[in-house]
């Protein structure tokens, strides 16, 4: 009889009292209130996917960037930073120096002091998976910005908004297409790629390879990690040159690896702009002034400009907007017939 009642009343009041429970214990995410623009404590565990942004006049916007070692990263901080002053916004910026445990805490801060959007350049494609995922249990939206990561682990319109950034195969594939014109279709190449695991990394690479596989007489001699910057760029080159001196093309993945491989050559002996063409891939002011000084051949541009169009898809999303899974940044390509115009604008 006891029993019988228990089960008919006790197990489901029992179930009932667990389950207020655990919402009240998940309860401290009460950013989920105001983010959501629900009211009532216990909603936390109830946001959409990805997480809503109320419309506000001002937001506390968290930036997390991945490091602050190339002065494509310094453009792209100084564009948010200015962008966040020039709309009264409150921004709160980290920077992971070059490291993936620092940036997943980083995020797990800007959660903790309940910032009300996170624009996240992730290191790598899968680092800071684990951190997208508790902004969006703690209701707080995450906008990708210029890096994107494995959609197999995370989604788009899902766990986070959308990915704004450049079509990076599309990058990789304009080198390739400039190179085949320029060398009529023959050239021993040494790829000089980024971080590994980044995704301007594997689709930089990705959309180059596969342009390049369909040309019999270019070969890539060798293809190694220089981690986007300068002095890492220079050092694999400058191995590399000795197991392969006959290269004659160098494609960097961003500009300060070529000017790191521009160095390399001519401690070398080589002549660049001559005896071996160098592109690559961003348009800062040092790769624009070696296209002007013969020693780039040409620069496809990855615009770092990203404050006007993220605070703008903050609003857009905060107005109820349902955006696309990636915003697609326009990027210019530069050669010698332009280079020196454009060097006002580049960075
Ligand atoms: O090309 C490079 C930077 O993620 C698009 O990362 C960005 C790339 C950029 O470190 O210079």
């Amino acid at each position: 009889m006891m029993q019988n009642r228990f089960t008919r009343f006790g197990f489901p009041l029992f179930v009932a009292f667990l389950l207020a429970a655990t919402l009240v214990a998940c309860g401290d995410a009460p950013t989920s209130t105001t983010n959501n623009g629900s009211s009532g404590g216990s909603s936390a565990t109830t946001c959409s996917s990805p997480p809503k942004l109320a419309k506000k006049d001002h937001y506390k916007v968290g930036f997390s960037q991945n490091a602050s070692n190339n002065p494509w990263r310094l453009a792209e901080t100084a564009s948010i930073k200015s962008e966040a002053t020039k709309r009264g916004d409150q921004l709160v910026f980290a920077d992971a120096a070059n490291s993936g445990s620092k940036q997943v805490s980083d995020v797990e801060n800007m959660v903790a002091q309940k910032v009300d959007v996170i624009l996240l350049a992730p290191i790598t494609e899968t680092a800071l998976i684990p951190a997208i995922k508790q902004a969006r249990a703690a209701c707080i939206p995450v906008i990708l910005l210029d890096r994107d990561v494995d959609h197999s682990l995370a989604k788009p319109n899902a766990d986070y908004v959308t990915f704004i950034g450049s079509d990076f195969v599309q990058q990789g594939k304009r080198v390739a297409d400039w190179l085949i014109k320029q060398t009529n279709g023959t050239a021993k190449i040494i790829e000089l790629e980024g971080t590994t695991g980044a995704s301007p990394a594997i689709n930089r690479k990705k959309g180059f390879d596969d342009e390049i596989k369909g040309q019999p007489n270019m070969k890539i001699l060798a293809s190694q990690d220089g981690d986007f910057t300068r002095d890492t760029g220079r050092k694999v080159m400058q191995t590399l040159l000795q197991s392969h001196p006959d290269v004659n093309v160098v494609y960097a993945h961003n500009d300060e690896m070529a000017i790191g491989a521009i160095a390399a050559l001519k401690a070398a002996g080589k002549l660049p702009g001559k005896d071996v063409i160098v592109c690559s891939i961003d348009g800062e002011k040092d790769g624009l002034n070696a296209i002007i000084a013969g020693e780039e051949g040409t620069v496809v541009q990855s615009s770092p400009f990203f404050g006007p169009v993220a605070f703008q898809t903050i609003d857009q999303y905060a107005g109820g907007a349902k955006l696309d899974d990636w915003i697609v940044v326009k990027d210019e390509q530069f050669t010698k017939d332009n280079a020196q115009a454009n060097l006002a604008n580049s960075f």
